[in-house]
């Protein structure tokens, strides 16, 4: 049986929403953050040595970070369902878009989450407005400029069609909607860019991904 480590309001949710779509049988074992640093408890490390989840146990085997995971139980179990046909040009969008999740949408909007912090964090009052001129720099020269780029991206490239990888839904659709759902919480996604809304809409319409969330148990997004 899959074991899923799935941390509440994380980037797991997106392992049970595949597992939902695939109708695999898996058991959850639940982890809560910390309330007042949100981090992962302890006990994740001893699943993992990054103590970071998602992490997967299937057929004796321990894997962690979300896309090995969408793109081993994808190919493994899905019978050729949610991955597009080798070979072709879908095929290689769904694998840029697979990688594109974690390694360039990602990164500008846990930047943001982090700067946010460090303003609004406890510190001696004398420190803060020093704390909030470099946060707002780095929001401005770096961080909001590259989630604002990486969203016209995403928005035109759905321009183009109707799913990330191609016509057909994918598994690299699931990996995609978590920066997407990150992006309306913090990094300023809105009906400015409509499609990417559009599709925010269609994912959240789909039967699997409601089981998903019930099966997670809350799904609020960090700010
Ligand atoms: N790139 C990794 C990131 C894993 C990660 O940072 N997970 C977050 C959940 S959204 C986590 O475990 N945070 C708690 C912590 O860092 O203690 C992946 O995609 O799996």
């Amino acid at each position: 049986m899959i074991v899923v480590h799935h941390l509440n309001n994380s980037r797991s949710q997106r392992v049970l929403w595949l597992l939902e779509e695939l109708g695999l049988a898996y058991e959850v074992k639940r982890y809560q953050r910390d309330r007042k640093t949100m981090l992962a408890p302890p006990e994740l490390r001893a699943v993992h040595p990054l103590g970071k989840s998602p992490v997967i146990e299937d057929d004796g085997q321990v894997l962690a970070e979300s896309g090995a995971i969408v793109e081993y139980l994808a190919e493994r179990y899905s019978e050729g369902r949610l991955v597009p046909q080798a070979g072709t040009p879908e095929r290689l969008r769904y694998r840029y878009w697979m990688h594109f999740a974690e390694g360039t949408a990602q990164p500008p909007l846990l930047l943001k989450l982090l700067f946010d912090r460090v303003e609004t964090g406890p510190m001696p009052f004398f420190v803060r407005p020093i704390a909030r001129a470099i946060a707002q720099r780095a929001r401005n020269t770096y961080i909001q400029p590259n989630i604002d780029r990486n969203l016209d991206f995403m928005e035109a490239e759905l321009a183009r069609r109707d799913w990330f990888a191609g016509p057909e839904f994918s598994a690299a659709d699931i990996q995609m909607s978590f920066p997407l759902e990150a992006a309306v919480v913090r990094g300023g996604l809105d009906a400015r860019r409509p499609r990417l809304m559009a599709f925010l809409e269609r994912i959240h319409a789909r039967p699997a991904y409601r089981r998903a969330i019930d099966k997670g148990g809350t799904y609020a997004l960090l700010r």
